[in-house]
């Protein structure tokens, strides 16, 4: 069944049978209909057996291929084990990788609120790492990455060159908020994923950035753990142009989140009810189950 959300309602009902959700699980997917189905075959099971309530929120951003049917089967209300319910929010058309962890995170339960890449490069099973280093720093933003200490890395040297120049323009810019500012892994508390969800405004792949810039302003800490991360092909990031097009954006971040927030109380009202419009942004979006 599809419905629109109303943008001013929040984005779920408290969860069924009473039980908090420990952790929601947001995976935004654009044009995933070939790699997909392996990672919820690892992600769903794991989380079933996992020590605490939890929920998936599948992020479709106006693919255009079979994405979309291929997650079908694993919709559900139902929990098995300890995962609560596999849910499918879809935007009606392409609106970028942020955007969609921003309506992911928006439409989330969880105390914990986990991103993870579509394609299983880094998977679930790291997710422990992140919370131990949350449990020991106290840190509302755990960011997953391939440059910390115990990363354990397989991708290509193309792509490490273009992290490379990338995050050497990052320092010049004043911008070096973590080791690997783009790894799709990354831990969020409730409080700070909602606080993003209301204020965050980039679409596109700088939108980490923005998260990170957030999570300074508000004061609410940020860490950093090396995971174990797999390059799998088929991916749709073109490294040369989307990389000048998010040093472009970084810039534009930088500006718009140059000071300090006074308080994580001054952050929240500066955020914006969940769902609301960015400035000449698109809410439009369904849920399916
Ligand atoms: N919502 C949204 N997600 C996207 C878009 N492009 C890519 N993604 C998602 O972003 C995640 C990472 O994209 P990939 O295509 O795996 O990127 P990659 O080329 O493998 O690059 P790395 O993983 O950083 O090495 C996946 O979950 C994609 O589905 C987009 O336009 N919109
Ligand atoms: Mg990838």
């Amino acid at each position: 069944m599809t419905s629109p959300i109303d943008p001013s309602t929040p984005a779920l009902e408290p969860q069924a049978g009473g039980g908090l959700i420990g952790l929601s699980v947001v995976v935004p997917m654009f044009r995933e209909a070939r790699r997909i189905g392996a990672t919820l075959a690892d992600l769903v099971p794991t989380l079933q057996a996992g020590p605490e309530l939890s929920e998936v929120i599948l992020v479709d951003d106006g693919s255009d291929d079979q994405t979309s049917a291929v997650v079908q089967p694993w919709l559900t209300e139902a929990p098995v084990g300890a995962l609560q319910r596999v849910r499918l929010i879809r935007h009606p058309r392409n609106r970028g990788k942020g955007a969609a962890v921003r309506t992911g995170l928006a439409h989330s339960n969880g105390q914990w609120r986990l991103l993870m890449d579509a394609d299983n490069a880094c998977r679930v099973r790291e997710l422990t790492k992140l919370r131990a280093e949350s449990a020991r720093s106290g840190a509302a933003l755990v960011v997953g990455s391939r440059r910390a200490p115990g990363a354990l890395v397989e991708s290509r040297l193309s792509r490490r060159l273009a992290g490379l120049i990338f995050r050497t323009c990052l320092g010049f810019l004043g911008l070096s908020l973590a080791r690997d500012t783009q790894c799709g892994f990354k831990l969020y508390s409730a409080d700070l994923a909602d606080l993003i969800a209301g204020i965050a405004r980039e679409d596109g792949f700088a939108f980490d950035l923005e998260h990170l810039l957030i999570a300074r302003r508000s004061g609410l800490g940020i860490a950093e753990v090396g995971v174990r991360w797999t390059h799998v092909d088929g991916g749709t990031v073109r490294p040369i142009r989307d990389g000048l097009r998010m040093l472009g954006r970084a810039v534009a971040i930088r500006r718009r989140h140059f000071h300090p927030l006074p308080s994580l109380a001054a952050a929240q009202i500066e955020a914006k009810p969940v769902g609301m419009a960015a400035p000449g942004g698109r809410t439009k979006e369904t849920v399916r189950t």
